[in-house]
């Protein structure tokens, strides 16, 4: 027997344990306009605006979601056929699960072949926000410099060609353009990726990017455009087989793209937005003036802790972070690495207690109900750790701290680049963008300890910190000692 498939037409038969939106889609019109529609976002901004959407008077701030990279095809074809509904599977620690069904999408554009489509779309004056999930990669950030890298093809590409984008950047400047000129109020630029100001990160890149392409326009949107900074946080694992079957079994309809997550979630935005936001604060978002110390803490504890356990645990032979954590030494080593070399460069947080914070996030690494891979967590590498980890590297060199356990998973991830296997020889996935440059660097440790380390674009200055090299030395010796297990290596460090 075939399944129906899940779309406005099906959602009245679903069954009771399902949460699905009874507010009236046709009602709503696309305030929010989202660029990269991954599972993070679906699970995140789209869900606190599904909850939104129930209350009347919100109907203005649907999503109309924007896919930027060629392989966004296949999710406009199964979300055009699902009307945009897609099914939400939150799963608690305890095992219990919250079914939902998420309606506040109500379009989505395949940008490569509707590049004016897009670009009409955003300067639409219904859409007052344009948000981002673009990964910390999309943003083609210099990772020492901070400087947007104008050296990336795509953005000499979009700098030369304003009728032409492929980036953000370039889609944004082409849309602030026409309200320029047609002297249109600006819309807001909110970022929702895990990078520390990642409002005022962006707002540099695309003064930078439209400097280079249309000074005036440049001026215009320094003036105009608001770009609040923001914490975003859910943990929300690849979508597996095993949860489109979960969907089928469960639901009693087909869902060829549901999304599994957590049941945490937290978002703390500034709140600094060109013309008016929802009221997200309603359904569990919080406004604040200042979200500094938030997405510190939350990047640096829990961005950079899975870090740790998905270098480390790669190694070890782990596939899954809870199956990581759930291994006392593997738990010891985080929860070290957190008070001993995070805590000290953290900034007090009043009304948070960092204690409790860290037992959480063990807590929710822990969920034996979502399996999240270390090959997702250590996909992209390379964008992640400057920000993640070699931030609090430095700033603990800055003052004299240890950071013996930090620069393990630095000396680690020249290990995995290098042999890619684990110490079992078993293939490892790797994603990362920077791949090849990596294993170059990495495979020249054998005669120079410290080829890794050289790649300046990613570690800048590193290898010159004399206090640095000597961990990191150590660090490699013993991960090229052939006999050496990771475990041993890690409660050496510790001691
Ligand atoms: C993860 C994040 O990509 C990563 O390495 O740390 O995707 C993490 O799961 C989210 O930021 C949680 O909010």
């Amino acid at each position: 027997m075939t399944t129906t498939q899940l779309n406005q037409s099906t959602l009245a038969n679903l069954p009771n344990h399902v949460d699905i939106p009874k507010y009236d889609r046709s009602q709503l019109k696309a305030g929010i306009v989202h660029i990269g529609v991954g599972g993070f976002h679906r699970a995140h901004q789209a869900m606190y605006v599904n909850e939104l959407l129930k209350t009347l008077g919100s109907e203005q701030w649907a999503i109309c979601g924007i896919g930027l990279l060629e392989n966004n095809r296949g999710l406009r074809d199964i979300l055009q056929k699902q009307d945009y509904l897609y099914s939400l599977v939150v799963r608690h620690p305890n095992g219990k699960i919250d079914n939902k069904v998420i309606g506040s999408m109500i379009d989505f554009i395949f940008a490569p072949d509707n590049k004016q489509t897009v670009i009409d779309k955003l300067a639409h004056t219904d859409t007052k926000i344009v948000s981002l999930t673009i990964t910390e990669g999309g943003y083609n950030l210099h990772p020492i410099t901070g400087e947007l890298d104008l050296d990336n093809s795509d953005i000499i590409h979009d700098i030369a060609n304003p009728n032409d984008p492929i980036t953000a950047y370039g889609y944004i400047a082409a849309a602030l353009k026409v309200r320029k000129e047609q002297s249109l109020a600006a819309f807001t630029v909110q970022s929702c990726d895990n990078i520390q100001h990642n409002g005022a990160v962006t707002r540099k890149m695309l003064l930078t990017f439209t400097q280079q392409q249309d000074p005036e326009l440049s001026k215009w949107i320094a003036e105009h455009v608001q770009f609040p900074n923001a914490m975003v946080d859910r943990i929300t694992p690849v979508t597996t087989k095993a949860d489109i079957e979960y969907v089928t079994e469960n639901y009693g309809v087909s869902d060829e793209w549901p999304i599994t997550c957590e049941s945490f979630a937290q978002w703390v935005i500034e709140d600094n937005f060109s013309q008016g936001r929802p009221n997200w604060d309603a359904v569990g978002a919080q406004f604040v003036t200042d979200v500094t110390p938030f997405e510190k803490m939350k990047i640096r504890l829990l961005n950079a802790g899975h870090s740790v356990l998905g270098i480390l645990g790669s190694i070890h032979g782990y596939s899954t972070i809870d199956e990581t954590v759930t291994d006392k030494d593997f738990a010891e080593y985080l929860r070290a690495f957190m008070d001993d070399e995070v805590t000290p460069v953290l900034d007090t947080l009043d009304g948070i207690d960092l204690d409790q914070y860290k037992d959480t996030l063990i807590e929710r690494f822990s969920n034996p109900n979502i399996k999240d891979g270390l090959a997702r967590i250590c996909s992209e590498t390379s964008a992640k750790l400057p920000k993640f980890l070699l931030a609090t590297i430095n700033e603990n060199l800055a003052t004299g701290n240890d950071c013996s356990l930090a620069t393990l998973v630095v000396a680690t991830w020249c290990l995995y680049s290098d042999k890619q296997v684990n110490q079992n020889q078993q293939a490892l996935d790797i994603q990362d963008a920077m791949q090849h440059e990596l294993a170059e660097y990495a495979q020249k440790t054998a005669t120079d300890k410290f080829a890794f380390i050289q790649l300046k674009s990613l570690f800048g200055d590193l290898s010159e910190q004399p206090a640095f090299n000597q961990l990191y030395e150590k660090s490699i010796d013993a991960l090229y000692t052939p006999t050496r297990h990771i475990k041993s290596i890690m409660k050496s460090t510790l001691a």
